[in-house]
């Protein structure tokens, strides 16, 4: 027995055993013989631009290694004995902002980048280097801290590598927030499209109009279950300080995650028009939403009621930097406007094609002003179907592949987001015991399987495919804890589909590496929802 494992350790010293299970799988993986093992005496190297890079790097394995791991800011010329060294270094391939080369050899650790952004994914990796472990915040300090030596070369496929969360539907704390940006950041996921404001809820603090977030941030009850005649009858409300929307943008950045902010309008809007009646068409008393579904209640076509969100947009872009802000745009519901003696009256005024034409209005006016305050407009695919629209605009197709391939084809970026494919609110599992979700089925091998350009475009439409991301709405998702159930692991496998080389792209690598990094999530603290049955990795 003894001298079986002695035997078996002295096989693992001469031959490579494969990497860890990377997720997502890096481009280029090359297994070299031995480890690099952190020490108390192992020091982090760091050029002044990636100083928060080294920083965020000591704080995670800080935690769980006890290790002091010390910062040195200035160039290194090249590897040094117990370092790990970060490294600018221009000019490298793979090229891009966003590739790195990670090299671990049993003396030292180097990764080297173009951009302070290529240094960061390679910290992301060099931490799945180590064991799961290394994923907790609290010491484990009888544990071996080793590396394998490997040479890794990575670059991303896309460019937009999304989660979205709504915060709408049901209202997620801040310290929640910035933990999803910890996972996002660690599965190499670039964009969190933040939907902030929905008919049953305003949750962004907008200076001057208070009552967005006093009256729209509050619901009075929501509906239970899948029952819209039930009410639970208990308050449901939230919003986030200005203070903690700015740590967000910060927290973010240093993770190299834009924050793409969505104010829905002109329909999903119902929380605003409770706030200020005025923006909306109804006579009778509007309160936020509590049932689930797509609400009547959309904006009207005052001058007023533009003015108004063009206030909200401007505080919006002082709140978030980001270059695309996004205006919902999506299941707009006409039976207002047809009713409205009023709105039929700017129809004539405005010169629009009945009530078909409003929403597109509605789309012009605001990408207009956007794009003239120099951001993107970005919208649900809907927002495309509006003419005279800036040539900026971006469409987020949600309801297949059509929309996304038809943006692309009349010149549009676009960000694909079928729901057939990326919305996690659907089940993962056929299993009993499930907890209730909207419907659907999306197991884990499905999104795996998702191809994010679609068939029939051409090389040069195709450049206008930005990404993709994955969606989680919350109207059955009432918990930090139930929505991370609903991400993991299906996240992981969208993060592979936007960062990895398609051709390496298998779901037999996927399925033998998605239980070892499992474990890394519930090392965090995530419990991720049900993994398929598991296959050994191979030799
Ligand atoms: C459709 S996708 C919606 C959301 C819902 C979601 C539920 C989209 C742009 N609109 O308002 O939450 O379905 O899956």
């Amino acid at each position: 027995m003894v001298i079986a494992i002695l035997a078996a350790l002295a096989v693992s010293v001469v031959t490579p055993v494969p990497p860890p299970a990377l997720v997502p799988l890096p481009k280029s993986v090359e297994r070299r013989t031995g480890s690099f093992q952190l020490r108390a005496t192992t020091v982090l190297v760091a050029p002044k631009e990636a100083r928060r890079t080294a920083e965020l790097l000591q704080e995670a394995l800080r935690a769980p290694t006890g290790l002091p791991l010390p910062i040195q800011t200035g160039e290194a010329a090249g590897p040094r004995p117990d370092r790990i060294v970060l490294r600018i270094a221009p000019g490298q391939s793979p090229s891009g902002p966003e590739s790195y080369r990670l090299l671990v050899s049993p003396e030292s650790v180097e990764i080297t980048a173009s951009s302070p952004a290529g240094l960061f994914y390679g910290t992301q990796t060099l931490r799945q280097l180590l064991p799961a472990a290394a994923f907790r915040r609290a010491s484990q300090d009888d544990a071996v801290w080793t590396l394998p030596a490997v040479f890794i070369t990575d670059t991303p496929r896309f460019s937009w590598r999304g989660s979205h969360l709504d915060v709408a539907r049901h209202f997620m704390p801040f310290s929640f927030v910035l933990r999803h940006l910890d996972l996002m950041a660690m599965h190499k996921l670039n964009v969190f499209h933040w939907h902030l404001t929905d008919d049953q809820g305003w949750r962004v603090p907008i200076e001057g109009y208070p009552r967005l977030t006093e009256i729209g941030g509050v619901r009075a009850e929501t509906q239970v279950g899948k029952d819209a005649d039930r009410g639970d009858g208990v308050r449901h409300q939230g919003s986030y300080t200005e203070q903690e929307i700015r740590d967000v943008v910060r927290y973010a950045a240093d993770r190299f995650i834009t924050v793409v902010p969505e104010i829905e309008l002109p329909g999903h809007s119902q929380a605003a028009v409770a706030a200020y009646p005025e923006l909306g068409n109804s006579t009778s008393l509007v309160t936020t939403w509590t049932r689930w579904g797509v609400s009547d209640n959309v904006l009207n076509t005052e001058e007023g009621t533009v003015r108004f969100f063009e206030q909200v947009l401007r505080k919006v872009m002082q709140l978030f930097p980001s270059p695309w802000i996004h205006i919902g745009g999506d299941e707009v519901q006409r039976k207002e406007w047809e009713q409205s003696p009023r709105v039929n009256a700017r129809i004539e005024e405005l010169g629009l094609s009945g009530v078909g034409g409003v929403q597109g209005w509605w789309t012009r006016r605001i990408t207009r002003f956007l794009d003239a305050n120099g951001r993107r407009p970005i919208g649900w695919e809907e927002v495309l179907e509006a003419e005279g629209i800036p040539a900026s605009t971006v469409a987020v197709s949600w309801r297949g592949e059509a929309g996304g391939l038809n943006a692309a084809r009349a010149g549009h970026d676009v960000v694909m987001a079928p729901a057939n494919f990326t919305y996690l609110d659907q089940y993962q599992s056929q299993a009993p015991g499930e907890p209730l979700a909207i419907g659907g089925f999306l197991p884990l091998e499905k999104i795996y399987s998702y191809e994010p350009v679609p068939p029939g475009l051409t090389e040069r439409e195709a450049t206008h495919i930005l990404g993709a991301q994955a969606q989680l709405w919350t109207e059955y998702l009432p918990t930090p804890r139930h929505v991370e159930y609903m991400a993991w692991p299906r996240l992981a496998a969208l993060a592979e589909v936007v960062w990895s080389p398609r051709a390496d792209r298998s779901w037999q690598s996927f399925l033998a590496r998605i239980g070892p990094h499992a474990e890394r999530l519930r090392a965090f603290g995530v419990e991720p929802g049900p993994l398929p049955p598991l296959v050994a990795p191979a030799p």
